[in-house]
C-alpha cells in the first residue's frame, strides 16, 4: 500500500464527498444513476472520437458484474502531471474537477449531468482498472473502495504490464459499481444499446460494439449517414411527404452545424436538438435559430412560387413546421446550458450559426429539388387553411370552455390553493362515485372519465376539442391548452390518473398521457402528472407474532403476491380486485387516496427520442407491442413517457 502524500489525502476527501452525496453528481442511486457511470466513461471515448483520434469504441457487460469500455484513441496521458506530481491518468481518475473536464480539445461532451468526470465513477466503484496503450507499452492503474489507488508507482510512473504494437493505442476502463451505494447494480442491455444507437447516429463514422457476456452476443452500432438515418429511423412508421430526409451541414465561426429533417403527414412537429452530442431537451437558441430561418426561407419561396400573393400575410411558423421531424446537432466550443435542469442552450451565437448554415444550405438543396420544395409548401398551405378553419372552431370551443359545465362531472374540492389541491381522473362513473365518497373533500377533486378518450396522436386540435371528456378536463384544470397554456393558472398541483390495474386501464392511462404529452407537455416536465397505483390483491393472513390474530395487507401486483406466498405466512383469504369499483370507500381511501399510505408514480419526460418512440409505438396499429408495453409499464411504479 502506498503512502499518501498531503495532496492525495485531499483527493480522497473529494471522492469521499461524492460517496456521501452521489445524487448531486450522478442524479440518483437508482438504475438511472447506475447507467450514468457508463455514460461518463463512454463520453471520454466519444470526446477522443470528436478530437479525431478514435474510430471505434467497445463496451462489454461483464459476467462478473463489471463494465469494460475500450477506445482506440491516444490513451489518457501517462506522464507525470506538472503540479500534482503523479501520473496524469491518476489525476484524471482521482481528482474531482469542477465541471469535470480538463485537457484542451475543442468540443468536449460536457453539460447537464454529463461531464462530471471519470473520478466520480471511480468514487462510486468498489474496484476500477485503467489500462492504457501508448508507445508500444501497456500501463495499468488500479483502484479500490471508491478510488483508493492500489498500484505502486515505479519512479513516479505507472508500471508497464505488457507490450503491444506501437500503432495500437487507446484506453480501457473496467469498473464495478459499489453495491453499498447503488440500489441496484444490474445493468440493462436495452438501456445501454438505446444509448449506443443514439451515440452512433450523432457521431457519423464512429463504430460502437456492445457485448453481453451473459448471452455471448455482440451488437454493432454504426451509422454512416449519421443524423440523416436518425430521422429516417424516427419516421420509419410514418407516411412521408418526400422519400429521403434532407441533410445539411456547415460551419459558422467555430460552431459546426448539422441538420436533418423530413416531413410526414402527422399533425405534429418534433425537433430534437443536441449540443456536443448532449440532448438539449428544452431546446433553446439553436432551435430558435432553426425555426426562424425555416419560416423566413419558406415564406420567401412561397412568394417566389406564387403560393402567396402580394397582399397575403406570411405563413405562420407552426404551419411550416406541421409534420416536420428534425434533428439539430451542433458542436459548440463553450456551451452554456440553462434552466433548472440544464437542458436548454443559452448561447446566442448558436442561434445565428444555425440560421446562417440552414438558410445557405437549404436553398442550395431546395433549388435543386423543386418537387420536395413543392411538397413542403403544399403541406404548409394545407395546414394554414386547416388552421384557419380550425382556429374558428377552436376559438369557439375555447370561448365555450369558460361555460363548459364542469359541475355535473367534476366533484371539485373546497380549497382554492393549487399547491394543496389534487384532481383524480378516474376511469368510469362507478369508480368515480366511490372515489367521491372516499376522498378528502377539502383537497381532493374527482373527475370521472367515461369510456376511452380520443386517440390524439392523429387528430387535429379542433377535432380533439369537441371531445367532451377532453373539454371537461381542460376546463377543470384551468390552465388552457397548446399555445394558450398557462401553468400559473393550473388549479391542481397533482393530476392523478387512476385506472384499473388491467390492460384497459393501462390503455386509458396511455391515451391520457399522450394527450398531455402532445398538448400540455409542461404538465409532464413540471412534474404535475401522476399515476395512482391501486392494489390488485388483498390478502388476509395469520399473524404468528400476535397470537394468530388475523391481519391483512394490500399487494400491488403478481410479483408482490408471489413474494408474499414465499414468506410462509398462512393465508386465510385472498381477494383479487377486478376494478376500483369493487373496493368500498374506506378501502379505497386507505389504498389509493390517503397521501400517507398510497403509492403514486410521477410521470417523467426523460428524453424526447424515447418519448416519441413510446407514443409512436403505442399509437401504431401494431397491437401486440402496444399491449406488451402497457402491461409491463403498468406493473412497475415508474413510467417515463
Ligand atoms: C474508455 C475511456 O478516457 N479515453 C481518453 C481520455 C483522454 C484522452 C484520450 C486524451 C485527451 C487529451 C490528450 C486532451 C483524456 N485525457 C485527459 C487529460 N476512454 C478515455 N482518450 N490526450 C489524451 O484532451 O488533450 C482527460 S480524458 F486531461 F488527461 F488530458
Amino acid at each position: 500500500m502506498e503512502q499518501y502524500t498531503g495532496s492525495q489525502i485531499m483527493v480522497l476527501e473529494g471522492l469521499e464527498a461524492v460517496r456521501k452525496r452521489p445524487g448531486m453528481y450522478i442524479g440518483s442511486t437508482g438504475t438511472r444513476g447506475l447507467h450514468h457511470l457508463i455514460w461518463e466513461i463512454l463520453d471520454n471515448g466519444i470526446d477522443e472520437h470528436l478530437a479525431g483520434y478514435c474510430g471505434k469504441i467497445e463496451l462489454v457487460m461483464r459476467k462478473d458484474g463489471g463494465i469494460t469500455v475500450t477506445d482506440h484513441g491516444r490513451g489518457v496521458p501517462t506522464d507525470i502531471h506538472p503540479t500534482k506530481k503523479i501520473p496524469t491518468v491518476r489525476v484524471v481518475y482521482t481528482i474531482l474537477h469542477a465541471g469535470g473536464k480538463f485537457g484542451n480539445s475543442a468540443y468536449k461532451v460536457s453539460g447537464g449531468l454529463h461531464g462530471v468526470g471519470a473520478s466520480v465513477v471511480n468514487a462510486l466503484s468498489s474496484h476500477m482498472i485503467v489500462e492504457i496503450r501508448q508507445g508500444g507499452k501497456i500501463f495499468r492503474d488500479e483502484y479500490e473502495n471508491g478510488g483508493h489507488p492500489v498500484t505502486e508507482l515505479v519512479e513516479g510512473l505507472l508500471p508497464v504490464v505488457g507490450k503491444c504494437n506501437k500503432s495500437d493505442t487507446g484506453t480501457r476502463v473496467t469498473f464495478y459499481p459499489d453495491s453499498s451505494i447503488f440500489e441496484t447494480v444490474e445493468f440493462k442491455e436495452e438501456t445501454i444499446c438505446k444509448r449506443l444507437k443514439e451515440v452512433a447516429y450523432l457521431n457519423r463514422g464512429l463504430k460502437l460494439t456492445f457485448t453481453n457476456e451473459y448471452t455471448g452476443e455482440t451488437k454493432v452500432f454504426e451509422e454512416t449517414e449519421g443524423i440523416k438515418s436518425f430521422v429516417g429511423y424516427l419516421n420509419r412508421e410514418a407516411n412521408k411527404l418526400h422519400s429521403d430526409p434532407i441533410y445539411l451541414e456547415g460551419k459558422s465561426g467555430d460552431i459546426e452545424v448539422e441538420i436533418a429533417f423530413q416531413y410526414t403527414d402527422n399533425y405534429t412537429e418534433q425537433i430534437n436538438s443536441y449540443c456536443n452530442r448532449i440532448n438539449v431537451v428544452d431546446g433553446g437558441t439553436l432551435v430558435t435559430g432553426f425555426k426562424t430561418a425555416l419560416t423566413r426561407v419558406m415564406n420567401q419561396y412561397a412568394r417566389e412560387l406564387g403560393y402567396l400573393k402580394e397582399k397575403d400575410e406570411n405563413l405562420d411558423g407552426r404551419d411550416i413546421r406541421n409534420g416536420i421531424v428534425a434533428i439539430l446537432s451542433i458542436k459548440h466550443p463553450d456551451p452554456q446550458f440553462e434552466g433548472q435542469t440544464k437542458t436548454k442552450l443559452g448561447n446566442t451565437d448558436a442561434k445565428s450559426a444555425v440560421d446562417d448554415v440552414f438558410s445557405a444550405e437549404v436553398t442550395r438543396y431546395l433549388d435543386k429539388n423543386i418537387e420536395v420544395l413543392k411538397a413542403i409548401l403544399d403541406n404548409s398551405m394545407r395546414s394554414y387553411s386547416a388552421r384557419k378553419a380550425g382556429d374558428k372552431a377552436r376559438n369557439a370551443v375555447l370561448k365555450q370552455l369558460n361555460d363548459v359545465d364542469t359541475k355535473s362531472k367534476l366533484a371539485s374540492c373546497s380549497s382554492k390553493k393549487p399547491e394543496e389541491c389534487e384532481v383524480y381522473l378516474v376511469e368510469g362513473d362507478s369508480a368515480g362515485g366511490t372515489v367521491k365518497t372516499a376522498r378528502n373533500r377539502k383537497t381532493q377533486a374527482v373527475l370521472p372519465l367515461r369510456g376511452k378518450i380520443l386517440n390524439v396522436e392523429k387528430a387535429t386540435l379542433d377535432k380533439i376539442l369537441v371531445n367532451n371528456e377532453i373539454k371537461t378536463m381542460i376546463a377543470s384544470f384551468g390552465c388552457g391548452i397548446g399555445d394558450d397554456f398557462d401553468l400559473s393558472k393550473l388549479r391542481y398541483n397533482k393530476i392523478i390518473i387512476l385506472t384499473d390495474a388491467d390492460v384497459d386501464g393501462a390503455h386509458i392511462s396511455t391515451l391520457l398521457l399522450t394527450f398531455f404529452y402532445r398538448f400540455m407537455p409542461q404538465l409532464i416536465t413540471n412534474g404535475n402528472i401522476y399515476l395512482g397505483m391501486p392494489p390488485l390483491y388483498k390478502v388476509e393472513f395469520e399473524d404468528t407474532e400476535r397470537r394468530k390474530k388475523k391481519k391483512s395487507q394490500y399487494l400491488f401486483d403478481d410479483f408482490e403476491l408471489e413474494k408474499f406466498r414465499k414468506n410462509g405466512k398462512k393465508i386465510l383469504s385472498l381477494q383479487r380486485y377486478k376494478g376500483l369499483g369493487e373496493m368500498d370507500a374506506s378501502q379505497l381511501w386507505e389504498t389509493t387516496l390517503n397521501p400517507e399510505t398510497r403509492i403514486l408514480a410521477q410521470v417523467a419526460l426523460s428524453d424526447t427520442v424515447e418519448a416519441d418512440e413510446v407514443t409512436t409505438l403505442l399509437m401504431s396499429n401494431n397491437v401486440p407491442p402496444r399491449r406488451a408495453f402497457i402491461i409491463e409499464e403498468a406493473k412497475y411504479a415508474k413510467l417515463d413517457v
